[in-house]
């Protein structure tokens, strides 16, 4: 196992803090011999990202804002003169106004819908397209989903909308890339206390909630989702593609 990803570069997009769905990845897949390139948004995540990869080997840092194909463009001509070929795709990317979150959802603005749509669904087919290019080698892109796409969760209102978008999208990328050998899968993750679940109310009852029903008794962790992601950016899920997989302790089959 210790050299799976050894000679594969591996793109992570969506790291914030330490806290990150995106990082719990990161620190699951760099000891398996990846070299990583990480992406943020801001200076605040560009001097967290230096510090949490202070230790780390073989890693490059660049600045991407997905709802700008020109940053969009730089990145992957950044990668493709580094690296010359990608393997895996991180895709840990998500946004919506926090009063979108707040507000019913018939309340949603015309423009939140479409921020929403923009940050949360399209980036995964603006990063595919441009990710197809430099896959060379056959790849595995992941993105990150929940469960609100398919079912109602009071306040989850236009992410769920945006998250049936990007399922959705999952398969029709799957389509078209399978035949150069990518493969691309969503985990539908647990909830995860990160900084954008910080920002939502009564997120810890929602936590205790599904701790209490889950299969296993208890919440998801970032080495639970680190784990199923190695498995779907390596040879092991080789013939996995389109698939929402569900990292949850359970909780989704759960009736009553
Ligand atoms: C975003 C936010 C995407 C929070 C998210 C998210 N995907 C999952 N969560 C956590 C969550 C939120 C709610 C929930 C369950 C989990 C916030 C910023 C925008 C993107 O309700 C049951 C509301």
């Amino acid at each position: 196992m210790q050299d799976i990803f050894k000679g594969k570069n591996i793109l992570i997009m969506g790291v914030r803090n330490k806290w990150s769905i995106a990082w719990g990845i990161a620190r699951a897949v760099q000891p398996l011999g990846a070299n990583l390139i990480f992406t943020y948004l801001g200076d605040r995540e560009k001097e967290s990202i230096e510090k949490l990869t202070a230790n780390m080997d073989n890693v490059s840092i660049y600045p991407c804002d997905v709802s700008s194909d020109k940053e969009l463009d730089d990145l992957f001509a950044e990668i493709k003169e580094k690296y010359g070929v990608l393997h895996g795709v991180v895709h840990a990317i998500a946004f919506a106004k926090s009063e979108d979150l707040q507000d019913t959802f018939v309340n949603t603005s015309r423009d939140g819908f479409h921020t929403a749509m923009d940050i949360s669904a399209y980036s995964l087919l603006a990063v595919s397209k441009r990710a197809k290019e430099l896959m060379t080698e056959g790849g595995s892109i992941v993105t990150l989903t929940y469960r609100g796409s398919e079912k109602v969760y009071p306040g989850y209102n236009i992410m769920g909308v945006a998250k049936a978008a990007l399922e959705a999208s999952v398969r029709y990328i799957a389509y078209e890339l399978g035949p150069s050998n990518i493969r691309v899968n969503a985990i539908s993750a647990g909830p995860v206390k990160t900084m954008s679940a910080r920002g939502v109310k009564n997120f810890t009852d929602i936590l205790g909630v599904v701790a209490e029903k889950s299969f296993l008794k208890r919440n998801v962790t970032l080495e639970d989702l680190g784990g199923t992601s190695v498995f779907l950016l390596s040879d092991l899920s080789s013939g996995v593609t389109g698939e929402i997989i569900y990292v949850d302790a359970g909780y989704n089959n759960m009736g009553l």
